[in-house]
């Protein structure tokens, strides 16, 4: 089964309502190929994203960047799944490794954050990377496979779930995975689904790639044939995110 596309922009935590409008403005005014071509996903704070859904065009979409493991309630600074739906903000990213590091919330609880998210109807960006330390153990692989083990347990549908592959080392820091690099990592990641859910959910399931994508790198890591798209964090403020996008042509 054919693999659309998938650029999503994770702005993280930045911007003012008026740095938001321009981006968003940008983003309006580009020429990108068509939404049978390539699936685009903002994700903007929480804060702005009632602004940023009522201004974007209608075919690309928003992403929250976290939400609550379950229901909410007593849950002070949470925002739940059912708040997003309630929205309709029809994605999620979830375990971010600025997440699983700076909050620690590990493989289980991201695991069950999935789960919850998808019970709830959200689709779900789910990241996963090792960090430099584990690359050069020679641990890449296992790290990988057992943050998505965690997600495999707690879910029986992965038609809602883009994978995403981030390596610590390459977030934020301008290092690149090398399109030989994140190629062999998405390879072994299909071959995990494929040996472990199905080899339709490895068939059909997007895995991008995440860390320090540009306008310049993109092309490249974009013909590779186990990437699928990307997450992009710092380039998607800016103008050449349009160009990211293109890289799916
Ligand atoms: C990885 C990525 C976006 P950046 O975190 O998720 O950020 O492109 O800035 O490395």
């Amino acid at each position: 089964m054919a693999r659309k596309f998938f650029v999503g922009g994770n702005w993280k935590c930045n911007g003012t309502s008026e740095e938001v409008k321009k981006i968003v403005s940008t983003l309006n005014e580009a020429e990108v190929p068509s939404e049978d071509v390539v699936e685009v996903v903002v994700s903007p704070p929480f804060v702005f994203l009632p602004l940023v859904k009522s201004l974007l065009r209608s075919d690309f979409h928003v992403a929250a960047q976290n939400c609550w493991v379950r229901k909410g309630g007593a849950f002070t600074g949470e925002v739940s799944a059912e708040m997003l739906v309630n929205l309709s903000i029809p994605w999620v990213i979830l375990g971010h490794s600025e997440r699983r590091a700076l909050l620690n919330e590990s493989n289980d609880f991201v695991g069950d954050k999935v789960a919850y998210a998808l019970s709830r109807g959200l689709k779900v960006i789910a990241c996963v990377g090792e960090t430099l330390e584990q690359r050069e153990s020679g641990s890449t692989v296992a790290v990988v496979a057992e943050q998505t083990k965690a997600i495999a347990e707690k879910i029986s549908n992965w038609d809602n779930v883009v994978l995403a592959y981030e390596p610590v080392w390459a977030i934020g820091t301008g290092k690149v995975a090398t399109p030989a690099q994140a190629q062999e990592v998405h390879a072994e990641l299909r071959k995990w689904l494929k040996d472990n859910v199905s080899a339709e959910v490895a068939a059909s399931t997007r895995i991008i790639y995440g860390g320090s994508v540009n306008g310049a790198n993109c092309k490249e890591l974009a013909a590779q044939p186990d990437v699928d798209g990307f997450l992009v964090g710092g380039a998607s403020l800016k103008p050449e995110f349009i160009d990211i996008i293109k890289s799916a042509t």
